[in-house]
């Protein structure tokens, strides 16, 4: 029992009592705390019927990544808790961690632009874009399955595309995709190990977008992309008729396919849906890359170009209802859905017939085994891996549950309904995702429908409302809501990943890759970095200011230098202790940003205001944190 006369004997009175009150005695009080703790759980959990709920201290089963639309962020819940864990900037500025203004992130925000974006930035006075909006994470696979080694996501604002490690959950690499515009559409390789990223640039424009053609739409043109995501280099693109939205890939890693809401080419709503028809388009991959060896292509901007219209060896177009949005891969590697959006239907198609198809033996809509009507605008379907799909009606704002054999059967003329549950969302769901769902280890417990409406379900915030993420348990027959969940500007899009599958560090490795800039002035510079707090003056008038960061002291008080010289802080958390974060900042300079347990990062301004400026830590870390300071101190240069 506590020494120090602390009340930890009443807490655990408290305890045993609510155990009492549970029917459960003081059985707890022998077992231990933990036991008792999940005991009561247990008890709790049967007397109020409260199956769902995760009970402090208790972890989640899932992990789900979040996409944030405009916020330009990737977020991690734990599910099912709907707990917010963590949030991963990207195409965004943050101030917490110092993304957009260390040197670690900016090389990674800056380095992979093309030519062309780092002459305008540097036009404009900018480091990067301070914008972005990321719609897709996904996390790569390994045979059908979800393998932990990165978590991929698309920003539709700039064309770009990012790598997350999700080792230490930090974004190691952002490309921007020449030639095409505004990836929107992304998804991974499934098999036999993703290789390959496919996004869709979503919005056609002419090429290269140079300022020739601006009104002639009939010379622009949408492209398909295919990047490596060991190099992250884009390996080819595809030239397409009509534009690209949503896309997916097979099982067999050979085949992959984007809808198609606009083949009209038209430049504002009447002209695009204007027809009763759009496309599914689908690629060969295998053919593809024979292509690019065989010397089929154009070359643009060092990425080789291939003709994939009409008529070409390297895609296929399949009429569906005009229109279409999300489509999405079942995990029975056989069926993918395309959904409707402006028709009541999805159109269920065999993949397993695409062999078939590219060898002209059968046409496009031979392909197509069902297009049941669902409801007023499907939008994006998941699956349980039982054979049942969830796919949300925006307009009705209703998830509806339905068959997909059934589908199929109806489809060849049996009197049989494919529904088999409606369910209200509130309001109008976008995308909706299940556990495992877009692996072949679709487990078939939980659902998310992310709403984009959330109107009188929280308290008034004003005229922005969050959105409304719920979640529902579809283990059982009937699909129920057990929870809202509101968040902030926008989570299209997420991912549902067991937690088997992920496992991140707890304290940085010395050696890792992602302050290499950092290790080589050191080297440059005789100074080691876990040891060593001192200043280095440069023959170019730079300076260099190391600090080593141990709870609850810099390795410096202070450090001098004179006004309008380029300073460059470099701080290295020596503590080895999970979950103690530093953080530097320097006041009134703008400078702030987070260093982990055994992590470097650094940041480099000019000191153009002469005075005394404190930095602290900001992250408390420490009884002492408030007194985690120090002085640098700008001496004044006569103008
Ligand atoms: S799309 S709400 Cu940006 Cu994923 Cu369908
Ligand atoms: Cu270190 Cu607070």
């Amino acid at each position: 029992m506590a020494e120090d006369g602390f009340s930890r004997r009443d807490l655990l009175g408290g305890s045993a009592k609510l155990a009492a009150l549970a029917g459960l005695g003081g059985a707890g009080l022998v077992t231990g705390g933990q036991a008792l703790h999940s005991a009561i759980g247990e008890a709790r959990a049967q007397s109020a019927g409260q199956k769902y709920e995760v009970l402090p201290g208790q972890l989640d089963e899932y992990y789900a990544f979040f996409s944030s639309g405009q916020t330009g962020e990737v977020r991690i819940y734990g599910l099912p808790s709907m707990r917010e864990l963590l949030r991963i900037p990207v195409f965004n500025r943050d101030s917490a961690s110092g993304w957009g203004q260390t040197n670690e992130s900016l090389r990674i925000l800056t380095a992979d632009l093309t030519e062309r974006t780092k002459a305008r930035l540097a036009r404009m006075g900018a480091k990067t874009w301070l914008n972005g909006d990321l719609h897709h994470p996904h996390p790569t696979f390994t045979n059908g399955t979800y393998d932990g080694r990165y978590l991929i996501a698309n920003d539709k604002a700039n064309t770009r595309v990012c790598r997350i490690r999700l080792d230490v959950m930090k974004c190691d690499k952002i490309v921007e995709i020449p030639n095409a515009n505004d990836i929107h559409g992304l998804r991974l390789q499934k098999a036999p190990k993703t290789g390959y990223i496919f996004c869709n640039g979503e919005h056609e424009a002419p090429l290269p977008n140079d300022g020739r053609d601006l009104r002639d739409p009939k010379k622009y043109v949408s492209i398909f992309n295919a990047i490596d995501v060991d190099t992250m280099r884009v390996s080819w693109q595809v030239i397409v008729d009509g534009n690209l939205d949503n896309v997916d890939a097979d099982y067999t890693g050979r085949f992959c396919f984007s809808t198609c809401y606009n083949s009209e080419m038209g430049m504002n709503t009447a002209e695009m849906t204007a027809a009763q028809q759009d496309w599914i388009v689908v690629f060969d991959v295998q053919r593809i890359e024979e292509g690019v060896k065989k010397g089929d292509f154009k070359e643009m901007n060092g990425v080789p170009i291939l003709n994939g219209r009409h008529g070409s060896p390297y895609a296929r177009y399949i009429p569906i209802p005009n229109s279409p949005h999300g489509i999405n891969m079942a995990p029975d590697g056989k069926h993918v859905v395309a959904n409707g959006k402006l028709s009541p239907t999805v159109t269920v198609i065999d993949v397993t017939r695409f062999p078939d198809l590219f060898a002209d033996k059968i046409k496009p809509r031979d392909t197509v085994v069902a297009e049941p009507q669902l409801g007023l605008g499907p939008l994006h379907t998941a699956y349980d891996g039982k054979g049942n799909a969830f796919t949300t009606l925006f307009l009705d704002s209703q998830v509806v549950k339905w068959n997909i054999d059934r589908a199929i059967r109806a489809f060849k003329g049996e009197k049989v309904d494919p529904i088999i549950q409606k369910l209200d969302v509130h309001y109008q769901p976008g995308h909706n995702h299940s556990s495992m769902g877009q692996t072949r280890e679709a487990d078939g417990k939980w659902l998310i429908s992310l709403n984009k409406f959330s109107k009188d379900r929280f308290l008034n915030v004003g005229p922005l409302k969050p959105e409304n993420d719920q979640l529902i348990d579809i283990s059982g027959d009937e699909m129920k809501i057990v929870h809202d969940g509101p968040s902030f500007a926008e989570p299209h899009d997420a991912t549902i990943v067991h937690r088997s599958k992920i496992n991140p560090r707890q304290v940085w490795d010395r050696n890792d890759p992602m302050w290499e800039q950092a290790r080589q002035w050191a080297k440059e510079d005789g100074v080691v970095l876990e040891s060593d707090s001192k200043v280095v003056r440069k023959a170019d008038g730079k300076v260099r200011v190391y600090m080593t960061a141990l709870a609850p002291s810099f390795g410096l008080e202070e450090f001098t230098v004179k006004q309008g010289e380029e300073v460059t802080i470099v701080v290295t958390n020596i503590d080895d202790v999970e979950d103690l974060t530093h953080g530097f900042t320097l006041s009134n300079y703008g400078v702030q940003f987070e260093i982990g347990p055994q992590a470097t990062a650094s940041v480099t301004f000019v000191a153009d205001e002469p005075g005394v400026h404190w930095f602290y830590c900001v992250w408390f870390c420490h009884a002492l944190h408030m007194e985690m300071r120090g002085r640098m101190l700008v001496e004044a240069q006569a103008t």
